[in-house]
């Protein structure tokens, strides 16, 4: 293979592959059912074999774990069910030795109700008290009683966005859990606290930041009421609370108080976020982040309802979307690619086919497509397994906060608990969150204990021992996959052209690079589909990587290959 030219040392995430770790459900080393920092310093070579680049470790902080670490009561220590500083300084370590970078997850849109900068803001005298959004009931009505909320909108997790409190008789804004204050960036001194608490990381070998939420950090002052969701007295419109006036500004101040200088990815998670929006915070020149997550290629299976709202994926939408994504920063900014996260269902159940007779093809087939595009793939632990959805048929085998608010809502808006069961099935958070599946063995190598969420019971065959030991894994596929990332300039660097971008089973298109070209044809469906017309001519093409080894006319059920054009 062709080595190609690579991009400025300053610029080395663009090469990379990221692995997100969920740490509460990827090893457990204590025996308490939950995932811990040793479980993943004994899973080191798992990562350096696979080949990946950098790890996403999402929140090991102190916290109450109403959303599992996504709201934080310290900064700057470690949750003793994950461990301790000590454990984080030897995984940084653990990393650094197989020459993998760690990125950290930075949640600072709102911080956990026991955070002691909350508890001090819930004393209206107190200097902390404009930390957090603390706002009067509306006028003329009584605080505490429905309706009385400062403004309409409501919380990402279902209710009102605002949480009444009797000492001071006033409302404070929560846009997630009412577990989870939003803190005011409009006040410096909060900017300062989150400055100050980014730096302390860096100097401890920090990578880089994943930044939770990132665009909801500036409100529009006054806040506002926003458009009416029909039926439910609240604005669930995430474009009222997205891309606030001050966020250029505020994300200005974060460079240049912390990220100059350094050599850090940083990602920013980025709710309701359009291309334009990207293209401004990543651009090389003018812009503050490496690269955003956007959600728009997520929301394409659902109808009006939102996520659990569940449509089937039209194949030509997909590759629209992707398009103008590819598009749009083709020539300034930079794209993060994903399929899966610890917020997805994952890929293979839903944009798949995870039947016996395809799970395995059509997980190498999604990455196939995945990272055959420009940009930086993240790979979601267990992705690289084809890790499915969990079989969930009872309300009460759900953990995670969203599922369980979402359903007891619609149910109590009158929807059948059946269809609210086989909707929130299909889309809870708790499907990426099952444990990780290392073996056969009865907790999948996950815990000697009681797995705080029950092992997927596919774990038998769908597992990393078993993936390692077979060649034609998935796992193989997406070590195979990194590598050519690795090694050819036009898998990181090359024009992107969508082929045929009306055919509803086949997702294909070229990289150009020079005078390279390599030319991507996937099969998206559990059917046979012979090659249309409309193709470049394939005479002296040779695969690079496939799912099937014997190429022909016809593309068999989710096959993919990756042709070098002659
Ligand atoms: O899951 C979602 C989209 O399908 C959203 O509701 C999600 O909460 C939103 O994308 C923001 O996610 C991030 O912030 C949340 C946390 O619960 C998520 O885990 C995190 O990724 C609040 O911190």
């Amino acid at each position: 293979m062709t080595k190609g030219s690579a991009p400025p040392d300053s610029d080395w995430w663009k090469s990379a592959v990221v692995y997100q770790i969920y740490p509460r459900s990827f090893a457990d080393s204590d025996g308490d059912g939950i995932g811990d920092l040793r479980g993943i310093i004994d899973h080191l070579d798992h990562l350096r074999d696979l080949g990946v680049d950098v790890v996403w470790l999402s929140p090991v902080y102190r916290s109450p774990m109403d959303d599992n670490g996504y709201d934080i009561s310290d900064y700057r220590d470690i949750d003793p069910l994950f461990g301790t500083l000590a454990d984080l300084d030897e995984l940084i370590a653990g990393l650094h030795e197989r020459g993998i970078k760690l990125v950290m997850d930075l949640v600072v849109n709102h911080t956990s109700d026991e955070h002691p900068w909350f508890l001090d803001s819930r004393d209206p005298s107190s200097d902390k008290r404009n930390w957090y959004w603390w706002r009067a009931p509306r006028d003329g009505r009584t605080g505490g009683e429905p309706g009385a909320e400062p403004t309409n909108w409501g919380s990402f997790f279902t209710g009102p966005g605002w949480e009444y409190d009797e000492r001071s008789g006033e409302y404070f804004l929560h846009l997630f859990s009412r577990r989870q204050p939003d803190l005011n960036w409009e006040n410096p001194e909060v900017r300062a606290a989150v400055w100050d608490m980014m730096r302390w990381w860096v100097d401890r070998g920090i990578d880089g930041f994943r930044m939770d939420v990132i665009n909801l950090i500036s409100k529009t002052v006054p806040l506002a009421d926003g458009p009416e969701t029909p039926g439910t007295g609240l604005s669930y419109d995430p474009t009222v609370v997205t891309d606030g006036p001050r966020l250029v500004e505020f994300l200005g101040e974060m460079k240049r108080e912390v990220l100059d200088g350094h050599d850090l990815l940083t990602v920013g998670e980025c709710v309701a976020i359009d291309v334009a929006h990207a293209r401004t915070y990543t651009d090389g020149d003018s812009g503050f982040l490496s690269m955003v997550f956007h959600f728009e290629h997520m929301s394409l299976d659902s109808g009006p309802g939102g996520k659990f709202d569940v449509r089937p994926l039209q194949l030509p939408d997909l590759k629209e979307n992707i398009r103008v994504w590819q598009d749009g920063l083709a020539t300034s900014g930079w794209n993060s690619l994903y399929w899966n996260n610890h917020d997805q269902p994952r890929i293979v159940s839903r944009f798949g086919d995870d039947s016996p007779d395809h799970r395995v093809t059509s997980a190498k087939t999604l990455g196939t497509v995945l990272h055959l595009l420009r940009g930086t793939p993240y790979i979601y632990q267990g992705e690289e397994l084809g890790m499915t959805n969990q079989s969930f048929v009872d309300r009460s085998q759900f953990r995670d906060i969203e599922s369980l608010g979402w359903y007891d809502v619609a149910v109590g808006a009158g929807l059948p608990p059946a269809v609210a069961l086989a909707n929130v099935a299909s889309r809870s958070r708790d499907n990426a969150r099952t444990p990780m599946q290392w073996d056969a063995s009865p907790n999948a190598g996950f815990s000697t204990g009681d797995p705080w969420l029950p092992v997927n019971a596919n774990h038998d065959v769908v597992n990393a021992a078993a993936a390692w030991a077979d060649a034609d894994s998935v796992l193989h596929h997406y070590r195979a996959l990194i590598s050519l990332r690795h090694d050819l300039a036009v898998v990181r660097e090359g024009r992107f052209d969508l082929l045929l971008p009306h055919d509803e089973h086949l997702f294909c298109f070229t990289r150009t690079w020079g005078d390279e070209v390599l030319l991507v044809l996937a099969n998206w469906s559990s059917g046979e589909i012979p090659l249309p017309d409309g193709l470049p001519n394939l005479t002296g093409a040779s695969l690079l990587l496939g799912t099937h080894v014997d190429g022909g006319a016809v593309l068999r059920p989710w096959e993919s290959r990756i042709l070098r054009l002659g």
